[in-house]
């Protein structure tokens, strides 16, 4: 396999398409080798078939807004590979959705997907819809026109959305409503439903308490924990809120969590009540951290940089893309950072996942550490199947289990003669090997 040449044909034919060409190569390049030693997955044309998605549906959505003037938003739905599983990946509401995106996420979710075990193939999608400012009457129209659109390519057994940024159990309601109206069926069709009407309890926290988990393994193979840690978060939306709860109750203090504005640097530690403010933060809609500094006067708040440039033993990336970059990752290694485990997908550029390889500091890529949402979402697929609901503690236990699986698999795969683990390596191999088995079993399609 020549990663290069596959790039270079594949950036003729997607150009600009920066983040799904950066998740690309970086799975390539760890799969290289892999790929080389086995000659039947070249033969199967393995590679080829993976980096094209299955499927794209672009629509229109159109909506009014309260004052009865009309909108217009682009609604993708990428399938990208259903080998293993129905496609299953969340759905993401943001002015910067584009096409290349959706193709990153998709594209991560095949792998992140494999590793939790359980039988789910990779998608995603959303649209480049604001929810800033906007009242929940619009939110609800927006995303009932949205479900007019892609209920027809969804369903229980094949393809299963799900959250992501701007996308909770609001929206995720107003979405199934629409679906059951269409369909005249209450079916698992989406994850992260309320608990009344088919959800599991802990998705909200899965994907937060999941990375801890992850990097709690990661620790434990350093003779440590987060007793006493500093831990460096940003984000304050879902995944940075469950991280939060999990390092604190650990017994780790949690000094920072940011937005597109700043960060909050609070030396007493964010727990307790300031942890439920940032979901009242979240949910205002405002979309900036710095209130959180007037409510909490011992609090900083840093305008227009990003946390990492804060003292911490821990950093926990929980936002988006791309947020962490060489300079953020010299300054955590400066700072005497041990491990960096990312809550979002690609938060660290490849350049600083570099550095943090090149450093031996305990470095997790999202898809293996914030596996735990998709995991749990899992679960709850299965819960929806026996049309039964497990309690709090089993499916926290299932989800521990999984993210301790996932670990050991990073460590099989990623652990080199000297026994340092890179975790890149160990996700993309674990999770490649099992996708490109199954489609080799099932022939060229
Ligand atoms: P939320 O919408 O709850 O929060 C997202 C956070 O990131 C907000 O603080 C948001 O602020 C900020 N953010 C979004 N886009 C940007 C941007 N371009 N620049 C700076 N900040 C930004 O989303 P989640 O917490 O659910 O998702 C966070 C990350 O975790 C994402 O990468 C997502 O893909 C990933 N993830 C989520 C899972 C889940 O189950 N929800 C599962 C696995 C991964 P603002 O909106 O103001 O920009
Ligand atoms: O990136 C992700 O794994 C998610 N947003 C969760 C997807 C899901 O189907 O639960």
């Amino acid at each position: 396999m020549n990663v290069d040449k596959i790039m270079n044909e594949l950036e003729k034919k997607n150009p600009g398409e920066v983040e799904y060409l950066q998740a690309v190569r970086e799975v390539l390049e760890s799969i290289e080798e892999v790929v080389n030693e086995n000659p039947q997955i070249e033969a199967a044309g393995i590679i080829d078939r993976l980096i094209e998605p299955d499927r794209i549906l672009t629509f229109k959505v159109p909506w009014l807004d309260d004052k009865g003037q009309v909108h217009v938003n682009r609604g993708f739905r990428v399938q990208f590979n259903n080998a293993i599983g129905p496609y299953k990946g969340g759905l993401r509401f943001h002015p910067s959705v584009n096409l290349s995106i959706l193709k990153f996420l998709g594209f991560e979710q095949i792998f992140k997907n494999s590793l939790t075990t359980l039988p789910m193939g990779g998608g995603k999608g959303g649209s480049d819809f604001d929810a800033k400012g906007k009242s929940d009457a619009e939110i609800m129209r927006f995303c009932q026109s949205f479900m007019l659109e892609l209920w027809n390519i969804i369903g229980p057994e094949t393809d299963v959305p799900a959250g992501d940024i701007g996308v909770g159990g609001k929206e995720i309601g107003f979405m199934f409503g629409m679906y059951k109206k269409l369909t005249h069926t209450h079916v698992g069709v989406l994850t992260g439903k309320g608990l009344n009407w088919g959800g599991s309890l802990v998705r909200p926290e899965a994907t937060g308490f999941g990375c801890v988990y992850f990097a709690q393994e990661m620790l434990k193979t350093k003779g440590t924990d987060f007793k006493g840690k500093t831990v460096a978060i940003s984000g304050f939306g879902n995944v940075a809120w469950g991280a939060a709860l999990k390092v604190t109750e650990l017994g780790g203090k949690v000094v920072t969590i940011s937005g597109p504005d700043g960060y909050i640097y609070d030396a007493d530690g964010i727990s307790g009540e300031k942890i439920e403010y940032m979901l009242e933060l979240r949910a205002s809609n405002q979309d900036i951290v710095k209130p959180y500094s007037y409510e909490f006067p011992n609090s900083k708040f840093v305008q227009g940089t990003r946390p990492w440039e804060v003292k911490c033993d821990i950093a926990l990336p929980c936002a988006t893309q791309n947020e962490l970059n060489k300079e953020d990752a010299l300054n955590l290694i400066n700072n005497g950072c041990m491990a960096v485990a990312e809550g979002a997908n690609m938060p660290c550029t490849p350049e600083a996942v570099e550095l943090f390889l090149e450093h031996k500091i305990l470095f997790a890529p999202g898809k293996a550490s914030n596996a735990g949402g998709v995991a749990t979402s899992g679960l709850e697929m299965s819960q929806n199947s026996m049309k039964l609901a497990w309690g709090k503690e089993e499916v926290d236990r299932r989800l521990h289990e999984i993210m301790k699986n996932i670990h050991e698999a990073c460590v099989k795969h990623g652990k080199d003669s000297a026994g340092f683990v890179n975790y890149v390596k160990g996700a993309n191999v674990a999770g490649f090997l099992k996708v490109a088995q199954a489609m080799m079993d099932q022939g060229i399609i």
